[in-house]
């Protein structure tokens, strides 16, 4: 089952690769429903070892692994899936690597492009930046009311993504998104186990508000 509830994003910038590992098993004991492992500076030998080694601890709290922008890199870790942009394999591509039986995420920042990755057989979208972020990103900011529109013209769920964290996720309210994707607000938490946790909290307590 996709729960997209707290999907948290990796940065590995500068953590060594124990500390890395480490941060990512906090957060899993501490509740995220989704992983994607971010990254852009790595060959496709270190993406792929290091999507083994984030595998063998997802599994072990069966979260699923989604792998960005690499559907090769997802399909030889046997990750569950791959989160693509716009600049990326387009979604059909995606899909046709993959098959039915993966997950297909894709980015969007208008409705034509959420509308379009929705009939290419994406299984969710990205949407964002929701607030300026310092994860290192070309995005620009997507006003909340785009958000909004976004997830009332498809009937795939949508995370929201960008800047967000507990203290400001509030201005999510009425709109239905399923759920939140972060970065920074976990990765880099002094306790990313309990940031996690009470971030999950917050974000169920938000979604159950407005069903
Ligand atoms: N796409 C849009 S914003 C962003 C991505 C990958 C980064 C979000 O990171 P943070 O630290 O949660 O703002
Ligand atoms: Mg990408």
């Amino acid at each position: 089952m996709l729960d997209l509830t707290l999907y948290l994003v990796t940065d590995s910038t500068g953590l060594e690769e124990p500390v890395f590992l480490e941060r990512i098993e906090q957060a899993c004991r501490g509740g995220i429903t989704l992983l994607q492992l971010r990254e852009k500076e790595k060959s496709g030998q270190e993406y792929f070892e290091l999507a083994r080694k984030v595998k063998s601890i997802s599994d072990r709290y069966q979260i699923p692994l989604i792998i960005d922008d690499r559907a090769d890199i997802a399909a030889a870790a046997d990750a569950a899936g791959v989160h693509v942009g716009q600049s990326d394999l387009p979604v059909f591509a995606a899909r046709a690597l993959l098959g039915p039986g993966k997950i297909v995420g894709a980015t969007a920042k208008t409705v034509e492009q959420a509308q379009k990755a929705a009939r290419e057989g994406a299984d969710y979208l990205g949407v964002g930046a929701i607030y300026p972020t310092t994860t290192k990103v070309k995005t620009v900011l997507t006003p909340v009311s785009t958000l909004n529109e976004i997830c009332r013209s498809v009937s795939i769920p949508v995370a929201a993504i960008g800047g967000l964290n507990e203290g400001n996720c509030d201005i999510l309210r009425g709109v239905p998104v399923a759920g939140i994707s972060v970065v920074s607000a976990v990765m880099k938490a002094a306790d990313p186990c309990r940031a996690a946790a009470e971030l999950k909290a917050k974000v169920t307590a938000l979604l159950s508000a407005q069903s």
